[in-house]
């Protein structure tokens, strides 16, 4: 499945429920007291980081969520039951904004609670009063209040590789993280956890697919990283224009997005040093 970095959604709260309108029912007096129970809260909307998730693929199958409605409440002064929460899971680097793109908040470790549900309506036992004695009326709870949303993935990361395709970014990360997995041409970005000997913390680095006008937009995946590295083949037929390219990309990229990736600090890592052959090729830069 496609990796997903970007949703646009409607999220609404439960509703609260209805209050009731009772009467007690005694054998002696059928029309007794009011004992109308209040409605049950309306269920809210949790957005909760979990940080096994990789993208936000498994929220595209629906446009809107909503949380259940609270119950109505009941005779004998029962309360009615609260709704059910509804709890989105989102990956660790979720960004929420409004529809707008006005940021609302940068999602960490907790759960945050985007929407409350509605309160419950008052029940008619509620309402009596000395000039009162029957009172025939109860509330209708809150209503669900409904928003629009657009939950963008930036990972957090220490170092993002920026390559063209084929440049041995993959290789790079793999051998660094002492993964053995099969090496094919990725068509999204992967998150590897590093760990250098003398850190206590492990590195997270991105690793970008070969950066071409359909991967472009994965750049937003090194918008959060603290350094770039770019990756340029010495196989390539001159590392030294390849690497100008990518330098070119950055800046068009953030022009259009308003970001700073070419000003972010930056190595160079030159790949495939075996395959190349200085007699031929000369001086690189
Ligand atoms: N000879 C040689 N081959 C390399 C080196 N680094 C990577 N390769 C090979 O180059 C090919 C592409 O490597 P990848 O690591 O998949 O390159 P990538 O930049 O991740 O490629 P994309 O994900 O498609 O952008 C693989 O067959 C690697 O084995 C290197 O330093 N020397
Ligand atoms: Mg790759």
């Amino acid at each position: 499945m496609a990796f997903i970095d970007h949703v646009q959604i409607t999220l609404a709260s439960g509703r609260g429920g209805k209050g009731a309108v009772h009467f007690q029912k005694l054998r002696r007096s059928p029309r007794g007291g009011p004992d109308g129970g209040n409605g049950g809260k309306g269920g809210d909307i949790i957005l909760s980081v979990k940080p096994d998730l990789k993208d936000l693929s498994h929220l595209v199958k629906k446009r809107l969520y909503k949380a259940k409605d609270g119950y109505p409440g009941e005779g004998r002064k029962k309360k009615g039951k609260k709704g059910k929460n509804l709890v989105l899971s989102v990956p660790k680097g979720t960004i929420c904004y409004d529809s707008k793109g006005l940021l609302l908040k940068e999602l960490k470790e907790k759960d945050w609670c985007f929407l409350k549900g509605g309160r419950g309506g008052k029940g008619n036992s509620f309402f009596k009063k000395a000039s009162l004695q029957a009172p025939q009326i109860a509330q209708s709870g809150s209503p669900s209040v409904k928003k629009e949303v657009i939950l963008q993935l930036k990972w957090v990361s220490d170092v993002c590789l920026v390559g063209f395709r084929g440049s041995g970014k993959t290789s790079f990360a793999l051998e660094l993280s002492q993964q053995k997995s099969k090496i094919y041409p990725s068509s999204y970005p992967r998150l590897f956890s590093i760990k250098p000997l003398s850190f206590s913390e492990p590195l997270l680095f991105v690793d970008l697919p070969g950066l071409s006008p359909s991967t472009r937009s994965f750049l937003k995946q090194a918008e959060r990283a603290k350094i770039i590295t770019f990756v340029v083949s010495l196989m390539d037929k001159d590392p030294f224009c390849s690497y100008q390219k990518l330098r070119k990309e950055l800046l068009a990229y953030d022009q259009k997005k308003g970001s700073y990736l070419a000003q972010k600090p930056s190595f160079l890592l030159l790949t495939g040093r075996d395959h190349f052959v200085y007699e031929e090729k000369g001086k690189l830069f």
